[in-house]
């Protein structure tokens, strides 16, 4: 892989650098990503199916064991190279906001500290009523009661069609508008309003660099590109930027 010098010295010049991440970062944990086709006892379902308030009120039991078969996957997961890239950098980049999509809690697992969870922690429950927070475990079996108001929990995720959660969405825009590097990471680019970010990010003038294994819709706007498996390009990135790390 070549890696441009103009992207190096962004890299070490920017005091402000954004990155957002999607599921493709988690793939060399084991974990499928989106629109991976699901197997097994998932096989005839898609996400889009599963993932929307709608599906749950329809068959909760369903959409509850999707969630908890995901859990168990990410529990048996580790973060991979590159989480633990990101996880340095934060401490090598004065401004450094990291914005994932990912609801697996692998970014923070790797040390990642101060992460926006823009799409919410499958590890978390809430009431699907009032939509309060709880501290019961995501147990598998049926979906469990609210403690408050016996309505059913739900996993603390965003849906199709439901916000973003007000400081995700508040903090996601300002570091993104404030930025002088954006980096997508192993996002598809089709899920709004997420896929929004990096040109907000270039239309107040910030360079946008996209790492991904396959061209997306974003890719055509990018400045730069380094196309491969996240866990291989952001240690070379690493090291090419900063050649005195580890
Ligand atoms: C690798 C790799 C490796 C693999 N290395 N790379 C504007 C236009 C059009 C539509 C809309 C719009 N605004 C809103 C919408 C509707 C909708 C939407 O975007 N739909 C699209 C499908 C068209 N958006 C919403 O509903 C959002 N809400 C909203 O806008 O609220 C306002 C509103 C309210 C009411 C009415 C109208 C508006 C909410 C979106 C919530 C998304 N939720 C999910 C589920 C989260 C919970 C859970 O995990 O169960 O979030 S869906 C799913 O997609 C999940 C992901 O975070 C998200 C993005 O997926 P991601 O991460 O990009 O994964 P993939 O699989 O798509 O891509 C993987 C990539 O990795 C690929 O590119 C691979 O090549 C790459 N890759 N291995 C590097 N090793």
């Amino acid at each position: 892989m070549t890696i441009s010098g103009d992207l190096l010295d962004l890299i070490r010049n920017s005091q402000r650098i954004t990155v957002l991440t999607g599921s493709g970062i988690s793939a060399e944990s084991g974990i499928p990503t989106f629109r991976d086709a699901l197997t097994g006892l998932w096989a005839n379902y898609s996400p889009e199916e599963l993932a929307t308030p709608e599906a749950y009120y329809k068959n909760p039991s369903l959409v509850w064991k999707w969630y908890a078969w995901r859990r168990q996957l990410i529990s048996q997961a580790q973060p991979n190279p590159a989480h633990q890239v990101l996880a340095r950098m934060q401490s090598r980049v004065a401004g450094f906001t990291l914005l994932t999509q990912n609801v697996d809690g692998l970014h923070q697992r790797a040390g990642s500290t101060s992460v926006v969870e823009y799409h919410g922690n499958i590890m978390r429950t809430r009431c699907s009523r009032h939509g309060c927070m709880t501290d019961v475990p995501p147990i598998e079996g049926e979906p469990p009661a609210c403690p408050e108001c016996s309505a059913m929990l739900r996993p603390d995720v965003v849906w199709f069609g439901e916000s973003i959660p007000n400081h995700a969405q508040f903090t996601a825009v300002t570091a993104s508008e404030d930025c002088q590097l954006f980096i997508a990471i192993g996002t598809s680019g089709i899920v709004y309003p997420a896929a929004s970010l990096a040109q907000l990010a270039q239309s107040k003038g910030a360079r946008f660099l996209e790492i991904n294994l396959d061209r997306t819709p974003l890719s055509s706007m990018a400045d730069f590109r380094l196309q491969g498996p996240a866990g291989e390009i952001l240690p070379e990135l690493e090291q090419a930027a900063w050649p005195d790390v580890r």
